[in-house]
């Protein structure tokens, strides 16, 4: 449990750790009834501070404070605790197509290709609980999915990518291997009498491996080696449901509280790590059947520190205006929490949601870290390409604007794991002394680079977007429409116009966003396409941003394989210095340089590469100066120069 406290001159933070169940109490000057009557018989006019009592049921006191004092502080110093990401596969970041359930092995590849048919680039295909023996996971449905391996090829051969839900609940089948080795070598959760526990789930009978004890989790994670689990590759990822874990026939629909885990534990101790502990026997499956491929999980149970393993979402959600603004308000909290890696159920899990409702939640998505559509059974089928043609447009230009900023978000997401600070933001992250910025939860930061208020409402046509003071004279940061260049400058909240393909996001002067802008099907396929550096300038003329790039996929980036990047732009001149030594070699180079803030138009630009200068082209378009070409790779020194007439 994480609580954070703010005021313009302090942030502080309590972190509390106890995995049974806690209660927060959260009093605020209204609601202490204390201080109030000591502030009736007294006289006395304070305000007392707001206060928390935290309550567990079980288990000791163990409370850590981050004392900030920034905002950005507290966050890091609660990541130094608790731990961060790893840097995901590249492909994790991009746009991922589910729904419970692709029904066969045709329903796969059919949605495969029209999603090129279409031109809407995605790069994973998920498959519910459907595709298993009866819920018997490291099964399949051998009717539905006769042939797995020849799918998964399908798909990984087009870039793309497959993801397997794997639950912990255990069907209890004598013929099924899995039970068998659980009974037999006692596996099992227990009750207090000391039987299996035998609870009720998906598969009908179910126990639960007692993933507590560090033989249960070594053995979980030997059933992925692809010996074992052979109807799957290296390249099928994982998703990890219904880890609370869920009993459909256990109290408040978990395991009883008198359960008896490894070490004598009772469930009412750990309860909320049982999620916790099966990621780590699944993460450690994934790495030990590929040690140089970076495992992808989602989780939907989780703990502090299941970051370390994971990406989480915000569950079963509705097709409900209120639950797309939930997306955000959730995913701002999880990321200052540990937990960047979040994304709601894109067009919603229950529900059917309209078309308008459905373009806005992809819009959303799109800058959310985690985004991936699914949709509960129940549901009608909703893949892009059964919607009127505007509204595949629309979902189309939300996609792709997602892969064009792929760059930022594995930046994002390296600088994450260097350094704790949540890829996304709440605006109070950087602007700490704005007092009406800190309520402000429908906009998030991408870093502190981007700016982004999703269209969450029905039928609007404008949308209030506020732009945070830097100080208490309400001066503001710059900040440039991503698509017209336009500028604001002032604080507060302006109203504007949105279209149903508007996406309202800006840009800080002051900042570098890399970007890639060439279309393909996957981002697997973008791994050595050019770059754009888009800079927005601040009112100094200045600019500044990073750049990460590895091969997007194994763990040589550990070993230095890897190209960290610095941009500086100031006196109308870019230079780049790396942060450690360039070595990951790429074919990649930068292809275009985009200027919004300059005063005058300049009438051509040089670049100087080890002494040697060369002239370059130069064009105003729209709010811009653009550089075409600098044509120079990734892993070299250059000074690129704007020559005014
Ligand atoms: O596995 C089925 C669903 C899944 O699609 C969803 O995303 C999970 O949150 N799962 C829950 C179990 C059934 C929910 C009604």
């Amino acid at each position: 449990m994480l609580i954070v406290s703010y005021r313009a001159q302090r942030t502080a933070g309590v972190y509390w750790q106890n995995a049974a169940e806690t209660w927060v109490d959260i009093q605020t000057s209204e609601t202490n009834v204390v201080s109030s009557l000591v502030n009736f018989v007294s006289g006395s006019q304070k305000t007392p501070p707001p206060a928390a009592h935290f309550m567990s049921e079980s288990g000791i006191v163990d409370a850590f404070i981050m004392l900030g004092p920034k905002p950005m502080d507290a966050f890091k110093q609660y990541a130094a605790l608790t731990g961060t990401h790893e840097l995901p596969q590249l492909f994790a970041l991009a746009y991922h197509q589910s729904r419970w359930n692709y029904n066969d092995e045709r329903d796969v590849t059919s949605v495969s290709a029209k999603f090129d048919e279409y031109n809407i680039p995605m790069d994973t295909m998920w498959l519910d609980i459907e595709y298993t023996d009866g819920k018997r996971y490291f099964t399949w449905d051998k009717f539905k999915f006769p042939h797995p391996l020849a799918m998964i090829k399908n798909l990984t051969e087009l870039g793309r990518h497959l993801v397997v839900i794997v639950d912990p609940h255990i069907k209890r089948d004598n013929n099924y291997f899995f039970h068998r080795d659980c009974t037999d070598r006692g596996y099992y959760v227990k009750t207090r009498e000391g039987n299996d526990y035998e609870g009720w789930c998906w598969p009908g009978a179910a126990s639960y491996p007692d993933f507590f004890n560090p033989v249960v989790r070594e053995y979980y994670a030997s059933q992925y080696a692809l010996d074992k689990f052979q109807t799957v590759t290296a390249d099928v990822m994982l998703w990890n449901d219904m880890n609370e874990p869920s009993v459909f026939n256990g109290p408040e629909i978990t395991a009883p509280k008198d359960l008896i885990h490894f070490g004598n534990w009772e469930h009412r101790d750990v309860h909320n790590l049982y999620g916790h502990m099966h990621l780590m026997g699944s993460f450690a499956g994934l790495q030990q059947r590929d040690p140089n491929q970076r495992p992808f999980i989602l989780t939907r149970a989780h703990f502090a520190g299941s970051q370390r393993y994971a990406a989480i979402w915000t569950g079963d959600n509705f097709a409900d205006w209120s639950h797309l603004q939930h997306s955000v308000k959730m995913c701002l909290t999880e990321a200052v929490a540990g937990f960047s890696f979040c994304g709601a159920d894109v067009g919603a899990f229950f529900g059917n949601p309209d078309t308008e409702l459905l373009e806005r939640w992809y819009q959303a998505g799109a800058f959310l870290p985690f985004f991936r559509a699914h949709a509960h059974i129940d549901t009608k089928r909703r893949e892009p390409w059964l919607f009127p043609e505007r509204t595949r447009q629309v979902i189309q230009n939300a996609v792709i604007k997602r892969y064009s900023y792929l760059p930022l978000w594995y930046t994002a997401f390296y600088e994450l794991e260097l350094t704790g600070e949540p890829v996304i933001r709440p605006l109070l992250a950087h602007y700490p002394l704005d007092k009406e910025a800190f309520g402000v939860d429908s906009q998030l930061l991408v870093q502190d680079r981007l700016l982004v208020r999703p269209v969450m409402q029905q039928g609007v046509s404008k949308v209030d977007v506020y732009f945070p003071a830097i100080d208490d004279k309400k001066n503001s940061d710059w900040w440039y429409d991503v698509d017209t260049y336009q500028r604001q400058e002032r604080s507060g909240y302006v109203s504007v116009p949105v279209d149903d393909f508007k996406i309202p996001v800006w840009q800080r002067g002051g900042s570098i966003v890399p970007k890639k802008e060439r279309q393909r099907r996957a981002s697997t396929l973008m791994l050595h396409d050019p770059y754009t550096l888009i800079i927005c300038l601040d009112r100094q003329g200045k600019a500044a941003g990073s750049l990460y790039l590895d091969d997007e996929k194994s763990y040589a980036y550990r070993q230095g394989q890897r190209i960290h990047v610095n941009y500086e732009f100031a006196h109308d001149q870019l230079v780049n210095s790396f942060v450690g030594k360039p070595k990951y070699k790429t074919l990649a180079w930068i292809e275009r340089i985009v200027i919004a803030g300059l005063e005058k138009v300049p009438s051509s630009a040089s670049i100087t590469v080890n002494g040697v200068s060369q002239q370059l082209e130069v064009l105003q378009h729209d709010n811009t100066v653009v550089v075409r070409k600098p044509g120079v790779k990734m892993d070299v020194d250059f000074a690129i120069k704007l020559n005014f007439a």
